[in-house]
């Protein structure tokens, strides 16, 4: 059974879940480390008011007994505490008694940008609430979870996930990021920018080239490709491999098996190949803006400005933890797909067995 999962849940619903299927018994988890890394995602510069009314905060339904995985489906919840001001408004049944609080009154201003005109087209919706509560970036705090809980089986096999940003607005250093979010904040503009996830100690052999859905550039590429507000993708050296010769681009053989550079990103032919592996995603400018641009009000079909709502001014600090999250998702079930097992014991003796046999300087250092 291959490491998967699914998540539901709207930004302003009662909460956030994530299923996971797939996860090994055996494997300790830790509730603080897990919530540490929900706290991340929530920090950063340029977050929203929305914030300070979230505290994040996983419950755990099924699949864990006593801290320990019981490799059956694991359920993943996360509570939106700003539901309570959206009781009426986000009810999962017909509302009873007067309406109040938010959410009360059809969205007919679509944002050019986020998914409301195209998702209130495709479902035959006639409030953009709809398309948008679930299109929101807020579900991504249960991918967090399910990549914490990712990172803690890979950390048993000697890997380590991190992403960073590197780019905010245009700016790469970390005085920059700080100011060309408040110059956007005062200008009550946006801002998108590039994240950077690092792995190390993926042993070589990770994904596959027999299939294209096996290869594990892909894999992480739709991975990344599949949070909010991501435009662009890139392994390695990406885009810039392009625009070299041959002689410039790969990464040369040393008699260790080490390699002098990491142009391809630790990624070759779809298979880990023992490097670092390097990925870097680009996120655009996030559409919910004060200064609104020119839309249609569904209503009346009689030009307007889209929807103003709070919003972040920039959230590539927090897309650095969910990057990081989805990357380290992907990382274990390419690891679960090459050493397989029920059990945690039988995964970890599977690795080992399998470092021994391609060389000892593939073993994990933990
Ligand atoms: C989001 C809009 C904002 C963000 C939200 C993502 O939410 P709201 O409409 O409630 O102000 O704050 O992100 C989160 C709530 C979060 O926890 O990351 C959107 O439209 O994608």
């Amino acid at each position: 059974m291959s490491l998967e999962v699914v998540t539901a849940g709207e930004s302003h619903g009662p909460a956030l879940a994530a299923i996971v299927t797939g996860l090994p018994a055996g494997l300790l988890l830790d509730k603080e480390a897990i919530d540490a890394d929900l706290r991340r995602r929530q920090q950063g510069y340029g977050r929203s008011p929305r914030q300070k009314l979230e505290s994040d905060e996983v419950e755990v339904l099924s699949g864990l007994r006593h801290g320990v995985t019981l490799g059956t489906p694991l359920t993943l919840i996360v509570r939106n505490r700003d539901h309570k001001n959206w009781t009426w408004g986000m009810s999962p049944w017909p509302p009873e008694g007067e309406a109040s609080g938010k959410g009360t009154k059809p969205v007919t201003l679509p944002r050019p940008g986020h998914a409301d005109l195209a998702g209130l087209l495709k479902y035959a919706h006639d409030d953009v609430r709809n398309a948008l509560e679930r299109a929101s970036a807020r579900h991504t705090a249960v991918h967090v979870a399910a990549g914490a809980v990712a990172k803690t089986l890979l950390r048993g096999l000697g890997i380590g996930v991190e992403g960073r940003p590197v780019e905010i607005g245009g700016e790469t250093s970390d005085e920059g990021m700080r100011y060309a979010t408040d110059a956007a904040r005062t200008d009550r503009d946006t801002l998108g920018g590039i994240v950077e996830v690092v792995a190390t100690g993926v042993s070589p052999g990770f994904g596959s080239y027999a299939e294209k859905s096996a290869r594990l550039d892909a894999r992480l590429a739709a991975a990344l490709m599949g949070i909010q507000a991501v435009k662009g993708v890139e392994i390695g050296d990406g885009f810039a491999l392009a625009r070299r010769r041959g002689t410039e681009a790969h990464d040369e053989i040393d008699p260790g098996l080490t390699r002098r550079t990491n142009r391809a990103g630790g990624i070759e032919a779809g298979i880990s190949n023992g490097e670092p592996i390097v990925v870097r995603a680009a996120m655009k400018p996030l559409p919910t803006l004060m200064r609104p641009l020119d839309s249609v009000d569904l209503e009346t079909g009689a030009p307007a400005q889209a929807l103003v709502e709070r919003s972040d001014v920039q959230a590539v600090e927090a897309l650095a933890v969910v990057a990081e999250a989805a990357v380290a998702f992907e990382l274990a079930r390419a690891a679960l797909d090459k050493l397989g097992g029920d059990a945690l014991v039988d995964v970890l003796a599977a690795h080992e067995a399998y470092c021994a046999r391609i060389g000892d300087r593939w073993r994990p250092r933990t």
